[in-house]
């Protein structure tokens, strides 16, 4: 504990304030469009992904949490250039979650295709900002990678997410980062979503309130 506390105090970059309006989170997952329509306008890198995506999905055409893990689990064990020790199921639940635009409980295509290239997206931001390559985001590295992700926090938020997401020498691992980024993206959606007119605060009863934390 005394060693993640100094790693974390170690946190070269500081910024005073959060203001969310220099949030970037990505835009929300489609609504379901009718299945003929949606396939006749594909190009040919959709094609091909619907073509993985249904060996994926099996007859019912949707990924559960289950399937989720599997398919994460299966590609980055390949990997050989960021640590893991894996997908959680409960990790896989909660980013289906928040994708699970049309409440199904499982991911549809453009959901799926969706979180697939934000995790993609990430995956690339990780890397080049594990500037030890040491196949982990340590606590040095983790506030220019969150930067560059498009959420610029302060040291605060950046302690609260080490103590939640990394290991005890302040490392955070692939599976880690991004089921951390899923949550915060969705969130900061949701926020900018309930903040109208755009003041940085937004006032909710318990309900939206339950609403917006129990959702992730
Ligand atoms: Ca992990
Ligand atoms: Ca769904
Ligand atoms: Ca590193």
């Amino acid at each position: 504990m005394y060693l993640a506390n100094k790693l974390i105090g170690g946190i070269v970059k500081t910024i005073s304030n959060i203001d969310p309006s220099q949030f970037r989170p990505s835009d929300p997952p489609p609504p379901r469009r009718p299945q003929h329509l949606a396939q006749s306008n594909e190009n040919e890198e959709e094609k091909q992904f619907r073509r993985v995506f249904q060996q994926l999905a099996g007859d019912d055409m949707e990924v559960s949490p289950n399937e989720l893990m599997d398919i994460l689990n299966k590609v980055i064990s390949k990997r050989k250039d960021l640590k893991t020790d894996g997908f959680s199921i409960e990790s896989c639940k909660s980013m289906v979650a928040v994708m699970d635009s049309d409440s199904t409980g499982r991911l549809g295509f453009h959901e799926f295709k969706h979180l697939w290239n934000n995790i993609k997206k990430w995956q690339g931001i990780y890397l080049s900002y594990d500037s030890d390559h040491s196949g982990m985001i340590g606590s040095d590295e983790l506030p220019r990678a969150f930067e560059a992700a498009g959420f610029p926090l302060n040291e605060q938020l950046y302690k609260v997410i080490i103590r939640r997401y990394s290991d005890e020498n302040g490392n955070m691992d692939f599976d880690n980062f991004i089921g951390c980024l899923v949550r915060l993206d969705a969130m900061c959606r949701a926020f900018k979503t309930l903040d109208k007119d755009n003041s940085g605060a937004i006032d909710l009863d318990i309900k939206e309130w339950l609403q917006l934390t129990m959702y992730s």
